[in-house]
């Protein structure tokens, strides 16, 4: 058994990591860290992950980054916990890669867009139109996942998946920044059939306390404030 750190900050796709971790039933100890404290940017943090992101898993004193490859390897250590289709042979393994790599490098980027379009320009009066942009962008991607899920009621059809994880996790981010859920019922009703995951549950309740936890430090996230920080100059 490896000795298993998870770092993560709340809302964030490590919340894909932790729902892995959970469903493979493997022992961890979440390490909550603080966007806001600028503990991503901080010399112990870069240590670990040199960019400075969540998910970061410390695996027996070694850290590995990116959500793909830490799924990919989740999925491989404990194959009993179907985190994605038993493959048989090379080309099948490296089509569940392939949706793998479409969440983390297709999607998530359109997530950030959306939600931190200053980021993405040099004039602040730019930011609606690159906001636009990713949502039209994030749009055309789930009219494509909504008509596969009518075959569903998961990714893979009638087994669930890490990838269900990870494409509700992008759901719910982007529907948390405005983008209307009314046009992609399937895409709705697979939030509620994923919400009754107990892995799902523990995972959910996890992420709550630890932003009342930084909401009650005075760190909660404020997008508003990042927004007008950036157009400052005061964030790099
Ligand atoms: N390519 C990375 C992206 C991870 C990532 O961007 N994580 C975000 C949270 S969802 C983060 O740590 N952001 C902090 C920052 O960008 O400063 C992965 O897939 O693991």
């Amino acid at each position: 058994m490896n000795d298993l750190t998870l770092y993560y900050a709340p809302d964030t796709c490590a919340r894909v990591t932790m729902i892995a971790l959970d469903e493979a039933a493997l022992p961890y100890e979440p390490k909550l860290i603080s966007f806001v404290r600028g503990d991503h940017r901080s010399d112990w943090f870069r240590a670990l992950n040199p960019r400075g992101r969540v998910p970061t898993l410390v695996v027996d004193g070694a850290p590995l980054t990116e959500n793909l490859a830490i799924l990919q390897w989740l999925a491989d250590a404990c194959p009993q916990a179907g985190l994605l289709p038993e493959a048989n042979g090379a080309f099948e393994a490296a089509r569940s890669l392939a949706d793998l790599a479409w969440c983390a490098a297709g999607l998530h980027p359109i997530v950030t867009r959306m939600r931190l379009p200053h980021f993405f320009c040099d004039r602040p009066e730019a930011a609606a139109n690159v906001r636009a942009l990713a949502e039209a962008a994030i749009t055309a991607e789930f009219l494509l996942i909504e008509a596969r899920l009518a075959a569903g009621p998961w990714w893979y059809g009638e087994r669930w998946s890490i990838i269900d994880a990870y494409i509700n996790w992008i759901w719910f981010r982007v529907t948390g920044c405005g983008l209307d859920a009314s046009a992609f019922p399937r895409l709705q009703d697979h939030e509620r059939r994923l919400s009754g995951r107990p892995s799902v549950r523990r995972v959910l309740d996890i992420h709550a306390a630890a932003s009342r936890q930084l909401a009650e430090q005075g760190l909660a996230v404020n997008f508003d404030t990042i927004a007008s920080q950036v157009s400052q100059g005061k964030v790099a």
